[in-house]
């Protein structure tokens, strides 16, 4: 069994949103083609509490892009982002829904963070995404979505140490890109991790 899962595919990632990936939007047609044809797709949401550790604006003289420490693990900052309930993290108007099986969501404790659809940046908490795809029989993930450099990144990690044949379809993916390379930095970490790094045609060929 194969599932597909679609990373954070949000307002505040894409257009004009708080946490804009550059041409985040441009996935979305692809994650839908790919959706059509995957037996199971799981999306996961950010979904952050409007008082969560990882938004400057709740630390006093803080800006985005600023690491500091976060109930004793390194953060970064971010602008305020996908806070639940809000336009920003809905799911872009674009993403068919009705292809999507199951919604994980994730960040939602305010003292710490969440990039994996799987566990908390300090792998203190599952989600239930690993149970849940071993329960359904999945034994190989596929992983689409936003961001590159972050919340696919970790994902993909967490997919391998779960111990699910892992694929990142790197064309269906954007990044942050604090820094230029940031992206191209995640995908050769992922592959060296043992993720296969494909392009969507492979898998829409296939
Ligand atoms: C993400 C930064 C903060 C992501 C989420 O979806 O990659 N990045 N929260
Ligand atoms: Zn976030």
């Amino acid at each position: 069994m194969q599932a597909l899962l679609l990373i954070d595919l949000q307002n505040d990632f894409c257009r004009y949103g708080a946490l804009a990936v550059t041409d985040g939007n441009a996935v979305v047609p692809l994650a839908n083609d790919l959706a059509a044809r995957f037996d199971l797709v799981v999306a996961t949401q950010d979904w952050h509490p409007a008082d969560h550790g990882s938004f400057a604006a709740n630390h006093l003289w803080s800006k985005p892009g600023q690491t500091i420490i976060l109930d004793g693990l390194e953060q970064i900052l971010w602008p305020v982002h996908c806070v639940q309930e809000s336009f920003g993290a809905q799911f872009v108007n674009e993403l068919n829904l009705e292809n999507i099986t199951e919604i994980f969501q994730k960040g939602t404790d305010p003292l710490i963070d969440s990039y994996s659809g799987f566990y908390d940046n300090g792998h203190r908490k599952s989600t239930g995404l690993a149970e849940y795809l071993k329960e359904k029989g999945v034994k190989t993930v596929y992983i689409a979505g936003l961001a590159t450099d972050y919340c696919v990144k970790f994902t993909a990690l967490d997919a391998v140490k779960e111990g699910f044949e892992t694929y990142v379809i790197a064309d269906t993916c954007r990044g942050v890109n604090l820094q230029a390379d940031d992206s191209e930095n995640a995908l050769a970490e992922m592959r060296a991790a043992g993720a296969k790094i494909v392009q969507s045609s492979e898998v829409l060929s296939s």
